[in-house]
């Protein structure tokens, strides 16, 4: 009678030999794969850290990845992408307020306000609200979008940035690379890449809900920058620069991501 398993091939049997030299090859990769992590590990450690200035903090081949990363999403997400919009019905009448650095100043006076423009040949423009609420109004309804975690869907009104740069002849600023906003005190500021800061969704915004935006808001003046997480939306705007290299931002300073795209 046939073994019912006999149509198998028998199984082969490891001799010692055949045993000690995988046990072998297991250690020995084993240790090689901890030795080349903790090398990797070190050389990571060891590697210099990026200069303090614009960014700060991260050890140099990680800022690398970082800028690699930065340069993928500017590829993939250009100007032609545009931000979701949403009814205004479905904005939120209740806006959250997040973080008054710049905008504290209980004796700031709206009415003194003006917006300096820091031109290419060192000349300044100085404008004041009824300058910027002369030029053609957009309105925008999207979600805007905090770092901390939340987000909600809010209506702002405002110039486009790219209109106010048309209206008052900055091309020659606009051809830069950077653009760079300054809260009056300078104690808030935010540096954008020209493409996000000219993108057809980004505002001088002087409205929330259809009405003047109170100082929790950036009174006069914020930029909405649908592109971008909060942290770039600076509220009451003082200055704005222009440059080829990149401005101070704030939050960057601290390590968060300069690009801070969606
Ligand atoms: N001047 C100034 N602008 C600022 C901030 C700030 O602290 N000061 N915080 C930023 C952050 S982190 C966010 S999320 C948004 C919040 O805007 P909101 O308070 O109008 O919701 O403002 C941004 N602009
Ligand atoms: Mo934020």
């Amino acid at each position: 009678m046939k073994k019912p398993f006999s149509k198998q091939p028998a199984e082969k049997m490891l001799s010692q030999k055949q045993i000690n030299r995988r046990n072998f090859i297991a250690f020995t990769s084993f240790i090689g794969l901890n030795a080349l992590a903790f090398g990797g590990w070190r050389w990571l450690y060891k590697s210099p850290k990026e200069e303090s200035g614009i960014t700060a903090g991260a050890r140099k081949p990680l800022r690398k990845a970082l800028n690699q990363n930065e340069l993928l999403f500017r590829k993939t997400f250009s100007n032609d992408h545009l931000v979701k919009t949403y009814p205004v019905s479905m904005a939120d009448p209740n806006v959250r307020v997040n973080s008054l650095i710049g905008i504290e100043d209980a004796n700031f006076d709206a009415a003194k306000w003006s917006l300096t423009i820091n031109k290419k040949d060192g000349s300044q423009l100085q404008l004041n609200l009824q300058d910027i609420m002369a030029l053609p109004k957009t309105e925008i309804v999207y979600d805007f979008k905090c770092v901390e975690g939340w987000d909600q869907i809010s209506h702002w009104g405002g110039v486009k940035f790219s209109d106010f740069i048309q209206h008052y002849n900055l091309q020659q600023e606009a051809a830069l690379q950077y653009v760079g906003m300054v809260t009056p005190d300078k104690t808030y500021y935010v540096g954008l890449d020209m493409p996000s800061a000219m993108h057809p969704q980004t505002l001088l915004a002087y409205e929330v809900n259809g009405k003047p935006l109170p100082v929790k808001h950036g009174q006069p003046l914020r930029l909405i920058i649908p592109v971008k997480y909060g942290i770039k939306n600076l509220k009451r705007v003082g200055s704005i620069s222009f440059s080829d290299e990149r401005l101070p931002d704030y939050w960057a300073e601290q390590g968060y991501d300069y690009y801070s795209g969606l």
